[in-house]
């Protein structure tokens, strides 16, 4: 799905900024039509609520917060003026978890899935009695056992509503990214793939293969698979589109220099003497298509930035360009007060920018497809991003977060139904649809910490690791894996193409014995490395750690104790030439639900979650600074 952008024949307007709210918590909003009228003009309570963002923390009001079911947010807008040759589309960059989709009092569509982007086309749908159209959003934040992620509603003995969950963040809702009216020619560009497909052995010529797709006025338009016009919104489509359109690309430098062009739908370019992309050099082109009709006029022309670049595994070894590397990183959170997961550009630069002075150059999308901004800023700095679905909690050994929970299952896969496999093929495509142009992305990883040791896994997992390598070729793909499925146990690495770790000896197991910590990881990585002869990444290893709370004997939650620990796992692996990796959990500390074992939410942060930097981050600056990227063992 291409981005947002407005030239010279598409422009955009964003609908951010203070939106009318109303939490639904007598479920009447759908019987009552909400969607129905103007609020504010019909004289109706409701509060204000900053879009993006979470509702939840800006409330201030604890019935909101734990809120289980539907929220209704509402705005209006006055619609720009657009040619008949133009659409109008409405954007939604991510709405948490669910959201229905309402104009003027008719359902535009639906899309479940709280971290993709979804759109509509509005052509011909706008009142035209009405100069003021009214945007209404129904937006539900409930898991079940068919959801990404997974989760089950209860109820207590009050008849109240309560959201478990399998995961260890808490569960932010509410339009959490830019939503967008925007306009595009009736016959445009929907869609660009542009890939690095061979680097000469000397690097002195790049092969670059795209595809352009292109739609008309009968072609779909992008509208999301979820969505069902309601039949009262149907309208007359065009014509189809002209034989005689005529697509051409470029590749350029930013100055406009031509480096190379094509014309055609598909095919490739060859670069002489590529400037490669990598986090010392995050080198981009501009990648330009241009649609033109039988007279050359143009008709729609579309830029993405692109990187060129190869990502590998080879034995042991994960290359870059062909030159092996070594990630050195955090697993994230989109994460911070208030705002909840709401994105906001000023927070995500400052984390970036604490990032670069650790001398990181990799993270992990944990545990769900960040804002699109995020890998923008990534494709700019150089960072190697694994870009995750929404699949996190597919295991109930690690335990239900939030409520006393007796699971009718003993585990996950006794509790999936078909929707379970279906909606995690959908976030799958909805992932690598959104993100495929970006070279920051090096790896797909489609599940955090799934059930890999009982019966189901393999049969759930082969088809869509197999849907993974089908919709990209180019990447390597992983899940990653849990304690519980060691090298004896797990069913699924061989599925895969490095073996993803999250490792927490020394804190949830061998509990403050750190020596007896490393001679089990020890053991653990030999054995991974022998059983699957693939490189190892270290994604998750941590502690929690009180910001502040200072032990002479390194005790648990003191600072030296995270100082310690990391010490020792930076010893072993440096001693294991299998691991290519190092993603510390977590960048900060992030919120999660309430809980006896969390204190104020996740405290593994190497920053607090107002960013200041507890004391190992500055031995880990100091040990990541003086590693390069392109690092062999
Ligand atoms: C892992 C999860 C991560 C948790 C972390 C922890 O992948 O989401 O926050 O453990 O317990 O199981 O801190």
């Amino acid at each position: 799905m291409l981005q947002v952008i407005a030239n010279a024949q598409r422009r955009y307007f964003k609908l951010d900024g203070l939106w009318h709210f109303r939490p639904d918590f007598k479920q009447e909003g759908q019987s009552h039509a909400w969607y129905h009228d103007n609020w504010e003009q019909q004289g109706q309570a409701y509060r204000l609520m900053a879009v993006p963002g979470s509702y939840n923390d800006q409330g201030a009001d604890l019935k909101l917060r734990e809120h289980v079911g539907d929220v209704w947010y509402q705005t209006t807008f006055f619609p720009p003026t657009t040619q008949p040759s133009e659409r109008l589309m409405l954007r939604f960059e991510a709405v948490t978890h669910h959201a229905t989709v309402y104009l003027n009092g008719h359902e535009l569509g639906r899309h479940s899935g709280g971290y993709t982007p979804f759109e509509f086309d509005l052509t011909g749908l706008l009142d035209p009695n009405r100069a003021e159209q009214i945007l209404t959003v129904k937006v539900n934040n409930e898991l079940s056992f068919a959801t990404m992620p997974p989760g089950d509603v209860i109820t207590n003995s009050q008849g109240e509503k309560k959201q478990v969950y399998f995961h260890d963040f808490f569960n932010y809702a509410g339009i959490h990214r830019s939503v967008y009216l925007y306009t595009v020619p009736q016959t445009h560009l929907a869609d660009l793939t542009v890939v690095t497909k061979r680097l000469s052995a000397d690097h002195h010529q790049a092969t670059v293969g795209y595809e352009v797709k292109v739609a008309g006025a009968t072609a779909p338009v992008q509208v999301s698979p979820q969505s069902p016009v309601s039949p009262e919104l149907q309208v007359n489509r065009e014509p189809p589109v002209s034989p005689e359109l005529q697509v051409s690309v470029a590749l350029k430098h930013k100055d406009g220099t031509v480096v190379a062009t094509a014309a055609g739908a598909t095919g490739e370019l060859i670069v002489p003497e590529p400037k490669l992309w990598g986090p010392e050099h995050p080198y981009l082109y501009y990648f330009e298509a241009t649609l033109q009709d039988a007279t050359g006029q143009i008709v729609d022309c579309y830029r993405i930035k692109c990187g060129l670049r190869t990502i590998r595994v080879d034995g042991l070894k994960l290359l870059l360009n062909d030159e092996p590397i070594y990630l050195k990183g955090f697993g994230r959170h989109e994460d911070s007060e208030v705002l909840g997961k709401g994105h906001n550009d000023a927070i995500m630069v400052h984390d970036y920018n604490l990032m670069q002075w650790m001398g990181a150059n990799s993270f992990r999308t944990s545990h769900y497809p960040y804002a699109r901004e995020q890998l923008d800023l990534a494709d700019e700095l150089g960072f190697l991003v694994i870009d995750e679905t929404s699949a996190v909690g597919l295991n109930l050994q690690l335990g239900a977060r939030g409520h006393d929970y007796q699971c009718p299952y003993q585990h996950f896969y006794q509790g999936i139904t078909q929707d379970t496999a279906h909606n995690h093929a959908q976030v799958i495509k909805e992932l690598i649809a959104r993100d495929k142009n970006h070279p920051c992305v090096i790896m797909w990883s489609i599940a955090n910490e799934p059930d890999s040791i009982h019966e189901g896994a393999r049969e759930y997992f082969a088809p869509l690791t197999q849907l993974t390598r089908e919709l990209d070729a180019t990447r390597p793909v992983c899940y990653i894996n849990e304690g519980n499925g060691d090298p004896a146990r797990e069913t699924l690495a061989d599925l895969f193409d490095v073996v993803c770790l999250n490792r927490y000896y020394g804190w949830y197991t061998e509990t403050f014995d750190l020596e007896d910590a490393k001679n089990r990881l020890r053991a653990e990585l030999k054995g991974f490395r022998d059983k699957y002869q693939r490189p190892i990444i270290i994604t998750e290893y941590g502690v929690d750690t009180n910001a502040g709370l200072h032990s002479f004997y390194a005790e648990m939650w003191s600072e030296e104790y995270q100082r310690k620990f990391l010490k020792l796992y930076h010893e072993l692996f440096d001693e294991c030439p299998a691991v290519v990796g190092e993603q510390i959990w977590n960048f900060a500390d992030f919120a999660t639900a309430q809980g006896i074992v969390r204190v104020d939410g996740n405290k593994k942060g190497i920053f607090t979650r107002s960013r200041r930097p507890k004391s190992a981050a500055y031995d880990v600056r100091a040990r990541w600074l003086s590693r390069p990227t392109y690092y062999s063992k």
